[in-house]
């Protein structure tokens, strides 16, 4: 299954794991590597120092490509963005900001850039700016998220830029995969899917929750705040919603959700932590390995495409 993305990447499979914040750390990342996808380490909120360890655990475990996703709004992003380049990181994702002053750095380092973006305006920015690629993230994503869906965000931006295009937002198996590459995409992203892995570390109740997901069971808080998160639903969505309504401040809300995301994943309180998940979690139904996951979701995208091209 070689696309323009697994060319550009030099990985065997079009499939990138999400740098999901706390849960994106060495073992995920360096297992999903191994098995021929892209590997992501979530940079999100950490110190500098914390990346570099990160990264030097997974070129322990893997001698192929990973890399690793700088969460733009971190207060250390910026010494983050010189460690990617000091340490020969090969692919550097970004997200939740505009990565336009770290670009010259990068591309210098030879880093390929591919920036998560939820709009044409801003994937057509980022094509001037040098990107290599650009993630095409719909609003179906756990997290920080965009307003439009991927169904209308990847053709859009497929149609508005030359760059290839990778989808990212509510596919979790076979069948999304291939719907992405019908929509212009040449790999995807997934997070949510690789939350029920073996060789992730969240903590068992954010698995379990994952895996008891319906369809209807995320929500989005923070539209007021002008920082809208999909998490599972729970008491702290409940409260963030009463507290929103009440026209709670920006710094309580926040708190409610972003400090909540260490509190489900590292502790495991899957109540009053914050479980960000994407609507994917419904089709999620058992922990598999990263190997066995990435076979799998391999055969079935084959098979689906076969069944498509037998209409023609
Ligand atoms: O970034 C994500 N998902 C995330 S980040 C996160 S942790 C967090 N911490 C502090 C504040 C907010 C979140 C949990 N999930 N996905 C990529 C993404 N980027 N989705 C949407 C965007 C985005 C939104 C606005 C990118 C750029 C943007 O505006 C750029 C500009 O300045 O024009």
């Amino acid at each position: 299954m070689k696309t323009e993305i697994t060319r550009l990447l030099g990985i065997e499979y079009p499939i990138i794991q999400g740098g999901m914040a706390w849960v994106a750390e060495y073992h995920l990342a360096a297992a999903v590597s191994q098995a021929g996808g892209l590997g992501l380490i979530g940079a999100a909120s950490a110190p500098a120092d914390w990346v570099r360890q990160q990264i030097q655990e997974v070129k322990k475990r893997t001698n192929k490509p990973f890399g690793v996703n700088i969460m733009l709004m971190s207060p250390y992003a910026e010494e983050v963005a010189k460690v990617v380049a000091e340490e020969g990181v090969k692919v550097v994702t970004t997200g939740a900001g505009n990565p336009e002053k770290y670009m010259e750095m990068w591309k210098k380092a030879g880093i390929k850039v591919i920036p998560v973006v939820a709009s044409v305006a801003l994937a057509k920015r980022m094509e001037r700016c040098g990107a290599d690629a650009v993630v095409a993230e719909g609003t179906e994503s756990g997290g920080h998220i965009g307003e439009t869906t991927t169904m209308a965000l990847v053709p859009q931006v497929a149609d508005a830029v030359q760059i290839p295009v990778i989808a990212a937002g509510g596919i979790a198996d076979g069948r999304g995969i291939a719907a992405a590459f019908m929509l212009g995409a040449q790999a995807v992203q997934m997070g949510t899917r690789f939350v029920a892995t073996e060789e992730c570390w969240a903590h068992e109740n954010y698995k379990n929750l994952v895996l008891k997901a319906r369809d209807i069971d995320t929500k989005v808080t923070g539209r007021s705040t002008g920082h809208p998160v999909r998490a599972i639903r729970n008491q702290m969505t409940k409260q963030y919603t009463e507290m929103e309504a009440k026209g709670a401040s920006f710094e309580e809300l926040e708190l409610l959700t972003l400090g909540g995301l260490k509190k489900a994943v590292v502790d495991g309180d899957v109540k009053t932590g914050s479980v960000m998940a994407g609507q994917s979690a419904g089709l999620v139904k058992e922990i598999v390995t990263c190997e066995n996951l990435i076979r799998d979701l391999v055969k079935e995208t084959e098979r689906v495409l076969k069944g498509a091209l037998a209409y023609e």
